[in-house]
């Protein structure tokens, strides 16, 4: 035998007109004794009005924003007869709840009473069970708790399940697979899952160790900051010819000199004009701040059979161009036979990316965090130029200049283009 009770709000001690912070349960739940039906906040604390018994609801009288006082009522509930209470079970608040909650799922439900078929419920109709310390847990952390599965009976959610969602959700985002999987953290489409085998032949190749770490790193830069690439096209003629005179003159075991080092060499007498180029982001007492190096660590991305590594030439302004083109070969060298040690790759200050050797007329270079700005450079070519009078051949080098938005702007970096193409145009310029 069952009958309908009127299920009132209890004994809530001095409080009255206490909000309505949320309605647990919807008619047509079934709802085990002791289970809370909706949460109350008063100033001090939230609290969980527990039902008296187990039962059907049939209709709840309240919604989310009501205010109610004891003697309220919440809802009526088709309970079965041996099931009513003699007493209402106490409020409780929210520093009891939660060891009260555990406690109550692993009790075995009371009476003999079979509920009445009830609609079949979707699980997105369901409204997540904890008690109101695990939902401000859950809130706290920002986690939607419809999100979490509870653990406990009848799904109840607990701490521990709060604390095993983090700790998957952290997991997933260390993995790179994943990471791109979940949009970076950034609420994007998910990564397009494609079986490439319904279009043709594929072979599965593990990414090399450095090609894992770049990739990560890479990621990471070309996601948090705002860069932006300006381009510059130089006359190198007159530095090729010299570069070139140099290596005619020297001897069996004489420098190559490059064009890199003349860039290392040029760009770093930018930097010492424009420090804010030489910096990085900082943060001190919460507030951002900029740190501008007086050192002069130079990377050059170097190109190896296992990826792409960055290779760093300390105190290169205390350096002449012959002993930066030979640390950047032996550092090449070491990049390629995999030999380079964490301090040759440490502490660089802003980064030449050359693909001149190679070719290509410009790119995009991505910005070595915490570095704020990246040199790329593609390769020189033979252009009619106009003189004045007539075209004449002349050997132009493509520059870009990734630069990072937050630290400079555009007409700084428009400078600092202007300022390395002059060097570079005419290197007696650097004595000046
Ligand atoms: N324009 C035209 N030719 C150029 C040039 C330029 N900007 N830079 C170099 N060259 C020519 C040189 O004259 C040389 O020619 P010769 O063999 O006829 O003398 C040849 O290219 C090789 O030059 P190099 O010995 O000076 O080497 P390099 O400075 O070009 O390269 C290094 C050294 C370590 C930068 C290179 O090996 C490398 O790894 N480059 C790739 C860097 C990279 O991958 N960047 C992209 C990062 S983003 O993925």
């Amino acid at each position: 035998m069952s009958e309908i009770r009127e299920i009132q709000v209890p004994d809530i001690g001095d409080f009255k007109d206490l909000p309505v912070i949320e309605v647990l349960v919807k008619p047509g739940d079934s709802v085990a004794f002791d289970e809370p039906l909706l949460t109350l906040e008063s100033d001090k604390a939230s609290m969980d009005v527990p039902s008296p018994g187990a039962g059907i609801v049939v209709a709840v009288a309240i919604k989310e924003g009501d205010r109610v006082s004891k003697g309220s009522l919440i809802l009526t509930l088709q309970m079965a007869v041996d099931d009513v209470p003699a007493a209402e079970p106490p409020v409780k608040s929210d520093a009891v709840a939660e060891t009260v909650a555990s406690a109550k799922d692993s009790a075995a439900p009371s009476g003999a009473f079979q509920p009445p078929a009830v609609p079949e419920v979707s699980v997105s109709d369901v409204k997540p069970r904890a008690s109101p310390s695990i939902r401000r847990y859950a809130r706290t952390l920002g986690i939607d708790i419809a999100r979490v599965k509870g653990s406990a009976k009848g799904g109840r959610i607990l701490r521990e399940d709060i604390e095993g969602y983090v700790k998957n959700a952290l997991v997933r985002l260390d993995t790179p697979g994943q990471r791109a999987e979940h949009g970076a953290g950034l609420n994007l489409l998910p990564w397009p899952d494609v079986d490439f085998t319904r279009f043709g032949t594929i072979e599965k190749v593990a990414l090399s160790r450095i090609k894992k770490i770049s990739g990560a790193n890479l990621s990471r830069n070309w996601v948090m900051i705002p860069h932006v690439t300006n381009h510059e096209e130089v006359d190198i003629t007159e530095l090729e010819a010299f570069r070139v005179q140099l290596n005619q003159e020297g001897g069996k075991d004489a420098i190559k000199y490059t064009m890199l080092a003349f860039l290392i060499k040029a760009a770093v007498a930018t930097l010492q004009a424009f420090p804010s180029f030489n910096s990085s982001l900082g943060n001190e007492d919460g507030e951002p701040i900029l740190i501008l190096k007086q050192y002069f660590h130079i990377g050059f991305a170097a190109d190896t059979p296992n990826g792409l590594v960055v290779p760093v030439i300390r105190d290169a302004d205390q350096k002449g161009i012959g002993q930066l083109a030979t640390e950047c070969a032996e550092l090449a060298r070491k990049a390629r036979d995999g030999k380079l040690g964490p301090a040759d790759m440490t502490g660089g200050t802003f980064t030449v990316s050359s693909l001149g050797g190679i070719g290509g007329t410009g790119f995009t270079p991505i910005i070595n965090a915490p570095e704020v700005a990246i040199l790329g450079v593609t390769r020189a070519q033979i252009r009619p130029v106009w003189d004045g009078n007539a075209f004449v051949p002349r050997l132009i080098l493509p520059l870009a200049l990734s630069w990072d938005h937050r630290v400079v702007d555009g007409a700084a970096a428009a400078r600092f283009l202007q300022h390395l193409a002059a060097l570079l145009a005419d290197f007696r310029r650097i004595a000046l």
